[in-house]
């Protein structure tokens, strides 16, 4: 059985794949449909965006389809960037630039202010179905110096809650045993069989 994934995030993409892989499933991604159109994400929340690229997607190609619409919430900067996050620092996506620019606006910022979480919302769409949704979210700390080399986005900079090593310090597995991604999708895991079948 095949899943295709709603992603041209190489880092989702491939937290998905082993994730789906260790399930039994192949994995489709947006590389697999270089004739797809990109999907604007033009939605105000998490939900919306994620709904916005599963649906598309998954009437265009008829069969179901899962996004994630996911980013980085800071306390101190009001929950920014948030849906903002893969454009933090300007039009092009760009994980350097987005964490060099983290980092500047938190230079003032003492430790104990420093809170942050990752949130990631699933939406599962099929063609005549009502979407399945779920969301999760990954409470830590941003650090300040980016530290590992693993992982994609802000993960040098997110220190897990209860860790004192980056998430990019974590190795692929273990950041999938507990990330914002691994939760969401542990939530979808229970019921999507059901509901595709159904
Ligand atoms: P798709 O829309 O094609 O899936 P995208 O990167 O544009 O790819 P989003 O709009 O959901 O995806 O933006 C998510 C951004 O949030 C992502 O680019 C990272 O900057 C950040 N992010 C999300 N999950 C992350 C994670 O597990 N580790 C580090 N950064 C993450």
């Amino acid at each position: 059985q095949t899943v295709v994934i709603a992603t041209g995030n190489l880092g989702k993409a491939q937290e998905f794949t082993s994730m789906f892989h260790k399930a039994g499933y192949k994995v489709k991604t947006m590389k697999d449909f270089p004739e797809l159109p990109d999907v604007a994400e033009t939605g105000s929340t998490f939900e919306e965006n994620a709904r916005l690229k599963a649906e598309t997607i998954a009437n265009i190609l008829q069969c179901p389809v899962l996004a994630d619409d996911s980013g980085l919430q800071v306390e101190a900067l009001h929950g920014m960037p948030g849906i903002y996050s893969a454009r933090f620092a300007g039009e092009q996506k760009n994980d350097a630039a987005n964490n060099a620019k983290l980092l500047y606006e938190l230079t003032e910022v003492p430790d104990e202010q420093r809170r942050a979480q990752f949130h990631c919302t699933l939406v599962f769409a099929a063609p005549k179905k009502e979407s399945l949704v779920v969301e999760a979210s990954w409470p830590g700390r941003i650090a300040r110096i980016p530290q590992g080399d693993n992982g994609f986005g802000y993960d040098p900079l997110f220190i897990p809650q209860g860790m004192d090593i980056s998430a990019a310090q974590l190795s692929e597995s273990e950041k999938n045993q507990v990330s914002h991604r691994a939760l969401a999708l542990n939530k979808l895991q229970n019921q999507w069989q059901a509901w595709l079948e159904g």
